[in-house]
């Protein structure tokens, strides 16, 4: 039935004859309401959009209706579809017509739709005459793309990964269909705009990363944006929808697949946290998250609440104007959850690395972990050990902040190496230190070798620092990240110069010295998720020994500009006369007595292994 109003004028009329009709049939029905159901009973009805704004008039769970038009419905996950979700209380069905909000209503020729508990597709006859109700989601159970057939890949164990961590926009432009989506237009000139980079470049540069050695990439949010400067995938506007600069859902599950294939893991950021900017002037995120209620909005955390670590402000107001997400408003918690798991079961991804974890609540964090059930690892933003490592009991594993700061101190600025003991001092902290993320540098601070202070008197001589912290960070313990670029010699300053559109020479001395490293890695379980022991450390020097299974590796580093020689004694499960071999060059060195004798020359590192 179709009551046509001319304009608002005739809208108090409207309702009235509207509820003239739909008042009677609740009673028609009324024996619906005689069955004893769950107080979580509940209907979900996908909508095919058929008025452009469709609202939903419909009995609620305490048996009244809503007031009329009723409940405007959001818009779904699946493309062309709007959802709601009902409570029917104790309801056996729930009622409902559909309307445009503006008197046109599509009613079921005024007997009302039935929808039972679960999830409907409700679909509008072309004329808007009686539609069509079919069970399940659109186009069968799962709400949207088509599902990644399974690749056997199975759980990874992060723990044995090095990570290649890619910028999707500044990494490889495989698809220029696709630079301007959204009237959003990339713009290379431009440091804060889109440039281009998408799936397609990265699915068409795996072997590049695989042939660098890593064994995993984690890739920045892929999340719908809304803004020329949102090329970092940080400030999501559709949790549900992949942003079309990057490709399609079907693409990024082609991405999974082939990096599958490669044994090459996948890492997904996700941002929890908040949405974009769009509180309080330009709307909200979409729907669901388009509910003010859904938001702290307490303003901005500032420098004092940082200082004073007032941890509630941290928690709760907003990263640089990012409208941030309410968490205790179960409602959130609970889409949160369901968008984690949808966006895993999706894609196929193997972990998730969780963004700005500290701005938010650590119950959260957990609630998050347990729900998407994958590894999660939390950028903790800190350089106290006692502040980031609690984290790890609430996601998986964080990000090793401290130790970044050491080895920029130690390796950056030819600082004393005391400072790794030092650190390692406070590894009882974590849950398992042989799955904190450890990186040189990152996409929000510095490049190493921007900061690097460079051989005195030579201060653009700046590799050497950057291997031997490359040598250290790729076979001490922790997951390995390595920032896109730093195979390029990248030296971008602050956000966004260090951001730097990719280049792919592989004959770069970077790059086959990465790719030495991780070789040697990838062939020594015991530089991957070994036992660690500190066997010698002074100002210049430092040597450990990994253990794992009967693999053995000792690694030694001269962190000075000279040569220096040190005798290194009890090392552990060797006989005498064992002759270690340097995997990183043709010299060997024999055991005598658990000791050896070695010489390093300037920054030099040396992995010895049987
Ligand atoms: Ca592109
Ligand atoms: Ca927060
Ligand atoms: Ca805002
Ligand atoms: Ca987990």
């Amino acid at each position: 039935m179709v009551i046509l109003v001319s304009g608002k004028p005739h809208f108090k009329k409207m309702i009235l004859i509207v509820f003239g009709v739909l008042l009677l049939f609740p009673l028609l029905f009324s024996g619906s309401y005689t069955t004893t159901h769950a107080a979580d009973n509940s209907v979900t009805v996908y909508y095919k959009i058929g008025f452009t704004t469709p609202y939903i008039h419909y009995r609620q769970a305490d048996g009244n209706w809503t007031t009329a038009p009723g409940t405007k419905m959001a818009d779904s996950e699946v493309s062309g579809y709007t959802k709601i979700t009902v409570n029917i209380g104790s309801a056996a069905q729930l009622e409902a017509v559909f309307n445009n909000g503006n008197g046109t209503w599509d009613n079921n020729n005024s007997k009302n739709y039935l929808f039972n508990p679960g999830t409907s597709t409700f679909t509008p006859n072309a004329s808007n005459t009686v539609g069509t109700i079919t069970t399940g989601a659109p186009g069968g159970t799962t709400p949207t793309n088509p599902t990644p057939a399974p690749d056997n890949f199975g759980p990874v164990d992060w723990s044995k990964r090095s990570i290649y961590f890619i910028m999707t926009d500044r990494f490889s432009d495989g698809d220029t269909s696709n630079n301007n989506y959204g009237g959003f237009a990339s713009n290379k000139s431009n440091p804060s705009q889109w440039h281009g980079g998408d799936f397609q470049g990265i699915i068409n540069n795996l072997d590049y990363i695989k042939n660098l050695g890593f064994t995993a990439i984690w890739i920045t949010p892929v999340t719908m944006q809304k803004s020329v400067n949102a090329y970092h995938g940080y400030h999501t506007y559709d949790f549900y929808s992949v942003d079309g600069h990057l490709g399609t859902m079907t693409k990024f599950q082609e991405l999974v697949k082939t990096a599958h294939s490669k044994n090459i893991a996948v890492m997904l950021d996700v941002v929890v946290n908040h949405t974009g900017d769009f509180r309080p002037t330009n709307g909200t995120a979409k729907a669901p998250f388009d509910n003010a209620d859904w938001y702290h909005n307490v303003g901005d955390i500032t420098q004092n609440d940082y200082n004073s670590n007032n941890q509630s402000r941290i928690e709760n107001g907003d990263v640089a104007s990012l409208d941030d997400l309410k968490q205790e408003n179960a409602a959130v918690a609970t889409e949160l959850k369901n968008w984690g798991k949808w966006i895993i079961a999706q894609s196929g991804v193997d972990g998730l690395r969780v963004d700005t974890a500290k701005h938010v609540p650590k119950w959260f964090l957990k609630d998050f972990d347990t729900a998407v059930n994958t590894f999660t690892i939390g950028e903790v933003f800190n350089g106290d050990p006692a502040y980031v490592a609690d984290y790890s009991n609430y996601s998986d594993a964080v990000l090793d902040f401290p130790m970044y700061y050491t080895i920029q101190n130690v390796f950056g600025h030819d600082g004393s190496m005391n400072q790794i003991k030092e650190r390692y001092s406070q590894d009882y902290r974590y849950k398992n230190t042989n799955l904190n993320g450890t990186f040189l540098d990152n996409h929000d601070v510095k490049r190493f070798l921007n900061d690097a202070s460079g051989k005195p008197g030579n201060a653009s001589d700046k590799w050497p620092q950057l291997k031997a912290a490359l040598g250290f960070m790729l076979t001490s313990r922790g997951i390995p990240i390595v920032y896109q670029g730093t195979e390029q010699g990248f030296s971008g300053g602050d956000d966004p110069a260090n951001r730097e559109d990719m280049t792919f020479n592989t004959n770069n001395e970077l790059y086959k010295y990465i790719a030495k490293v991780n070789s040697i890695r990838n062939s020594h379980p015991a530089l991957q998720n070994g036992t660690q022991k500190e066997k010698w450390v002074d100002t210049n020097f430092y040597g450990f020994q990994r253990s794992n299974s009967g693999d053995e590796a000792v690694v030694l580093i001269n962190n000075s500009w000279e040569s220096q020689t040190r005798t290194i004694p009890n090392l552990d499960n060797f006989s005498n006369g064992t002759v270690l071999r340097n995997q990183m060059g043709t010299d060997s060195v024999t055991v005598n007595g658990g000791s050896i004798t070695i010489t390093l020359a300037p920054k030099e590192v040396k992995i010895l292994t049987k």
